[in-house]
């Protein structure tokens, strides 16, 4: 495999990405995020983080967040994030995120983020909304600003997010010289938006995975995932067609995901498909997921059962990630005029 270098500077090609570990992992965040984290693996220089601080905008349970933390990290790695060959770290491990967040809080006008579509959306959901749910895509911005990223490989609703970086990346330079390096957003042209199974014009969601028919959960044995695709919502027509219509959105949903698993084309599936009900649909999705999953189901227990090993795989990411993170928080302490002693 031939490393990923950029045009300018023909350095590898670096790569941040974030997750919270908010709820329960799903397909849509398999499907939609990590798939893409591990097929840059080989080609460019990766960054991983699970992003506690910014899971906290909400309130959380705290033994619960404590148990959900380290589950995110053993199914990442389940997943194929090998912690040989990329950065895997959390956020609170390294002190510069909190703090570069702090900076560009100061260059970065109120109304960005007020704006912002997640905000307003969370900010609905909550009795009494939280600085820190505002001031999210901030501590978003450090986290990538910090490693001088060049790609941000998301899903769809995070596009928004990574613009704002640019913004304030381009504010900063703009404001104190070139610090930062500009980072593109990378969106899967496939798998960026799955959609909940129990509602279908909306997105699968790790924070409502808790709600059994929304979602299939990476964790999920055989038994549950044929319990719930069984269950998806659909359409009272017959028609098993890749299609953009609201009312076909349910069967459309899961032929995508059917796609995405057996990287069949469009045309095999529906004729596959032909003169089927959704019930057969239904089973062949399933059957499909529950064979995708069940390697990484299987790595998944294995790694969680020793907690001791995970703490340390992270306690070595954390340091790589303090590597690169703690010079350049110094240098961006320099360029606004702090006292910078070591
Ligand atoms: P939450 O419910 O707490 O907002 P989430 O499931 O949306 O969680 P995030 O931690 O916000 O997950 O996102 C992790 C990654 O998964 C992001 O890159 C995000 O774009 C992607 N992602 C999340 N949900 C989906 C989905 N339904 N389809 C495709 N990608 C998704
Ligand atoms: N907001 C993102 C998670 C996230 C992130 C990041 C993604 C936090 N920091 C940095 C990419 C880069 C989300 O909810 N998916």
């Amino acid at each position: 495999m031939t490393a990923s270098t950029t045009p300018s500077s023909g350095k590898q090609i670096r790569v941040f990405s974030g997750i919270q570990p908010s709820g329960a992992f799903t397909l849509g965040n398999y499907l939609g995020a990590i798939r893409q984290w591990v097929a840059g693996l080989d080609k460019k220089e990766n960054f991983f983080c699970i992003v506690d601080l910014h899971t906290i905008t909400v309130p959380q349970n705290p033994q619960d967040l404590l148990h959900r933390t380290r589950k995110m990290a053993a199914i990442l790695i389940a997943c194929g994030l090998d912690p040989q060959k990329c950065t895997l770290f959390i956020q609170s491990h390294v002190a510069a995120h909190a703090e570069g967040c702090w900076i560009l809080n100061c260059v970065t006008p109120v109304g960005w983020l007020e704006r912002m579509t997640q905000y307003k959306l969370k900010a609905q959901q909550q009795e009494s909304v939280s600085t820190g749910l505002l001031d999210y895509p901030v501590l978003q911005a450090a986290d990538i600003l910090l490693y001088d990223s060049d790609e941000v490989p998301v899903g769809e609703d995070q596009k928004q997010h990574v613009e704002l970086t640019r913004d304030i990346a381009q504010r900063f330079n703009n404001l104190y010289g070139e610090t930062f390096v500009v980072p593109e957003p990378v969106i899967p042209k496939l798998g960026a938006r799955i959609k909940a199974l129990d509602d279908p014009t909306s997105k699968m969601s790790k924070s409502k995975a808790h709600i059994r028919l929304h979602a299939i959960r990476l964790a999920d044995g055989p038994d549950e995932i044929r319990y719930v695709i069984k269950r998806a919502v659909t359409d009272p027509g017959r028609e098993i067609v890749f299609s953009d219509a609201p009312e076909k959105a349910g069967v459309n949903n899961l032929l995508e995901i059917y796609e995405l698993l057996t990287g069949e084309q469009r045309d095999a599936i529906e004729t596959h498909f032909s003169g089927k009900g959704y019930g057969y649909l239904k089973q062949e999705v399933a059957e499909v997921v529950i064979e995708a999953l069940r390697p990484i189901r299987e790595r998944y227990l294995a790694l969680i059962a020793d907690p001791a090993e995970l703490d340390r795989l992270l306690a070595t990411g954390a340091e790589r990630a303090r590597a690169v993170a703690d010079p350049k928080i110094r240098e961006v302490k320099r360029k606004v005029g702090f006292i910078v002693t070591e």
